[in-house]
């Protein structure tokens, strides 16, 4: 059975763009729930943890460099299907193959700044959001 949570993360490109405010508007219009948050910034170390899993791939350098360039949210979703409803509605990981209208469509710059994350399985969702949130930052 599908799990009701999915973890995501506003990346710094994003804030910079002020965008912050319209995508977390997209995401409750979409019915996801807010269960945690946090406006905080990633070291390069943590950065590096976070993305652990493309250790090794030519763009995770590059990556790791970004995502600890600047402030990003994190927030921890709920919503029945979560993880597959917000891999839909955040598009492709290229925006220039996101859906019109999805999150990486209206905000992404490229593949690499493509304004969020999303968990890609119900074990990693819970994975990530144990990486940002302790027991009594959930509600
Ligand atoms: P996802 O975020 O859609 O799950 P992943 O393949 O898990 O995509 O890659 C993690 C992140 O690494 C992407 O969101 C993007 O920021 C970056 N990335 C992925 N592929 C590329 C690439 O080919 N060039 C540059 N950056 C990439
Ligand atoms: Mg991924």
């Amino acid at each position: 059975m599908a799990g009701n949570l999915t973890f995501t993360m506003i990346k710094p490109d994003a804030v910079e763009k002020n965008a912050i405010g319209p995508i977390l508007k997209i995401i409750n219009e979409a019915g996801f729930r807010i269960n945690a948050m946090k406006y905080t910034r990633l070291s390069a170390g943590q950065a590096g943890r976070f993305y652990e899993i493309h250790k090794g791939r030519p763009f995770y350098e590059a990556l790791v460099e970004f995502m600890s360039s600047g402030p990003i949210v994190a927030v921890l979703l709920e919503k029945d299907n979560a993880v597959e409803d917000f891999r839909k509605l955040i598009g492709a990981t290229n925006p220039e193959n996101a859906d019109t209208g999805t999150i990486r469509n209206l905000f992404a710059t490229n593949v690499q700044m493509n304004a969020v994350h999303g968990s890609d399985s119900d074990e990693n969702a819970l994975i990530e959001s144990s990486f940002f949130f302790s027991e009594m930052e959930r509600f």
